[in-house]
Order: structure tokens, then sequence, then C-alpha cells
């Protein structure tokens, strides 16, 4: 297919006038603006999930600084995004379910906006009806019944009361709350989780979505949050759009993507497929960016393993530097799983790459968006 060719002076989509948005704080609005400016300025920002808590082969952050990432480690500078799960928070656990402590959460993200970098977080909350994780999806009565009116909807709001308290605990030195992207109910175009497509019906879906966001931002008063929708791939426009829950509830529009491969096949095939279905589906959600006056993102993506070096320049950055994307996140690089890895590590077969993508003048790190 056609794929249209953005200069950097088409990619001044968004109004960067310093536009102020109600259901936002200053911090949120400040953040809100400085990811549009470097939108408007053609750049796109890097991000990694967990970098500061864990890498490759390292289990634990450095408690007092939280100053060392697989990613620094490579390229000498962190990423600009840093990406948080708070999968267990709906319990009040103490650990998240990759066994990251809650407090070493809170404060890698404040170690990190303290540095000038953005924070982004995602919720794998457990299965409130099945007392399952997120990836059970053996009911299809969940999200109803923690709608209002459900059996689950009272313990339910006590799990949202958990995170609002979590998001109320983040403050930066002087104790104003820190502003983040929260993108929950994320890939819910796929059925992998308990709010997947086939597990409930579209209005169930933006009720739940309005619901936590109605909890969240209205009576928690958490206006620190930036909202972002991230649908996964396999879907067109329409589909995209289908649970999408309206204007007025979502700032971001994300967008999650995997490169997956057989096993057997030539890498070039699977590096293709992607790059099609990267292409395919920014060149959608650009327009759509712009029709909604909403930045973009590509939330979540990446290669497990890695397996071709040249992934970084090869695969990833031109199937995505020709789109207005605010940002770019690869999972994280788990320190317990050898195999299981989306980042850069001191030693990895990508590392070389990896930093001639850090070279890239359009892919900014941290200390390209440092005031
Ligand atoms: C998945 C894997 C899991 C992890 C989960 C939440 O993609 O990385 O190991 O528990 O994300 O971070």
């Amino acid at each position: 297919m056609k794929i249209p060719v953005f200069i950097p002076a088409a990619m001044i989509l968004f109004s960067c006038t310093g536009q102020q948005y109600q259901h936002l704080d200053s911090g949120a609005n400040a953040l809100l603006s400085k990811m549009q400016k470097t939108v408007n300025d053609g750049k796109i920002m890097y991000g990694h999930e967990d970098a500061l808590l864990y890498g490759h082969s390292w289990c634990s952050p450095d408690r007092q600084d939280y100053d060392r990432s697989d990613v620094k480690d490579v390229c000498g500078d962190h990423p600009a995004v840093l990406g948080l799960d708070l999968g267990g928070i709906e319990h009040g656990d103490s650990n998240n379910l990759d066994l990251q402590s809650f407090d070493s959460v809170r404060d890698a993200a404040a170690a990190h906006f303290g540095r000038g970098g953005h924070v982004t977080f995602s919720w794998h909350a457990d299965n409130p009806l099945t007392g399952g994780d997120s990836w059970d999806v053996s009911s299809s009565d969940v999200v109803g019944s923690i709608l209002p009116g459900g059996q689950k909807h009272d313990e339910f709001m006590i799990w949202l009361s958990n995170l609002a308290s979590f998001f109320d605990s983040l403050r930066d030195a002087s104790g104003r709350r820190i502003p983040v992207i929260f993108r929950p109910w994320h890939e819910h175009t796929g059925s992998w989780f308990w709010w997947g497509r086939n597990l409930c019906t579209a209005e169930q879906y933006k009720s739940l979505w309005i619901m936590t966001h109605d909890y969240l931002a209205g009576e928690r008063g958490l206006k620190n949050l930036i909202w972002a929708y991230s649908p996964n791939t396999g879907v067109d426009a329409a589909g995209y759009m289908e649970r999408y829950p309206g204007d007025e509830y979502v700032d971001i529009f994300g967008f999650d993507c995997y490169e997956f491969h057989d096993g057997n096949s030539p890498l070039e095939q699977s590096n293709a497929a992607y790059t099609e279905q990267l292409r395919t589906a920014l060149t959608f959600i650009s327009e759509l960016g712009k029709q909604h006056g909403k930045l973009i993102a590509l939330s979540e993506t990446g290669f497990e393993g890695i397996p071709y070096p040249q992934w970084w320049t090869e695969v990833l950055y031109p199937a995505i530097k020709d789109y207005p994307i605010a940002y770019v996140l690869t999972w994280r690089n788990a320190c317990d799983r050898p195999t299981h890895f989306y980042g850069p590590f001191k030693g990895a077969g990508c590392e070389h790459d990896f930093i001639r993508f850090h070279n890239l003048e359009q892919i900014y790190f941290l200390q390209d968006i440092v005031e």
C-alpha cells in the first residue's frame, strides 16, 4: 500500500500555544505541552519499561539514586520516558506483579521526574471476579461485575481507591503531585486480558474507562494524570475507535505493537510484517490524532530477545520516523528470564546498533529533553 511520507514541517499537528486543559493541573498541562513541543520539533522520545528498577543482569535498583539503567550502561543516557507498572496496587500489596516494591516504583518515578524525564504507568490489574490475574479470561462477566450495580462493584472501588492513593503519593521535592501518563485497560482490542474485546461489550469497556476516570480525576481530584488509550495491532481505524470512551477522557492516542518471529522463517520476513503493521496503523492513528487534537504514541513495542542485531536503526527507526509520535516505549528487560528483554544492555548483540539509534538526531533521550 502507499504510505504517505511526512516531512518534519508537516509534523506540526498540534498547537504549541500553551493550551491549558482544565481537567489537568499545571504540572500535567506542562508535561502535555512539552510533549507537544517534542512532536512539533519532529522528534520522538525513547522510553523503556522498568528502566531504573532492574536490567538484564541486575535485579535490584540502586536504592539511593536510581541512576542506573541498561540503556545508560550502553549509551550514557537514560531513556526520556520511564514506563512502570502498577499490577498489585489494587490489593495494597507491597510489591508489583514483577516483584518490584511500590516504594521503589514511587521513588524511581520521582527520581526520573526530578531529572526532567517523563513517566508512564500501565496497570496489569488482577481479575476482580475470579481472583486470577490480568490474563485470566475464563469469564466474560468480569467487567459487568465491577460496573455500578455489579456484584463486585464495591470491592472494585476499593481497588481504585488503592490505585488513587498511590497516584496521590507521587510527589516532587516540594510536595506537588508529579504529572504522569496513565494508560489503563490497555490492548483491549485483543482478548488476552479480562477487559479485552471478546470479554466485554464496547459499552461495558467505555463504562469501565469512564468509571475509572471519573473516580480518579473527579472524586479523588487526581489532575496530575494524563490519560492514554492504547489498542493493539489487528485493528483498522474503525476498530481502533470502537471502544474509545470520548475526547474528554483521553489525552493520548497510543498503540501497542510487537514484532514476532516463528523461529523458522527469515527474520527479514517478520521485520517486514512488523513494519507494515506499524506504518499502516501509525498512518491512521496520525490522522485520528489530528482529528481529535490528541498526541499519539507508540505506547508499547519491541521484539523479544532482539534477534536481529540492527533492529533499532534498520527496523524500528525506519518504521516510525515519518510519524508524529511523542514517544516509543520498548518493554522490559527482565533480570530473571534470559531471553525476555526488549531493550539493549551491555553485551547484547544489538548494543552497537542501539548506540547508533541513540545518536540519531530525531530520537530523544533524557538529556535531550532536559531544559
Ligand atoms: C508481560 C511480561 C510479564 C510481566 C508483564 C507485566 O509482557 O513482561 O513477565 O509480568 O508484562 O509487566
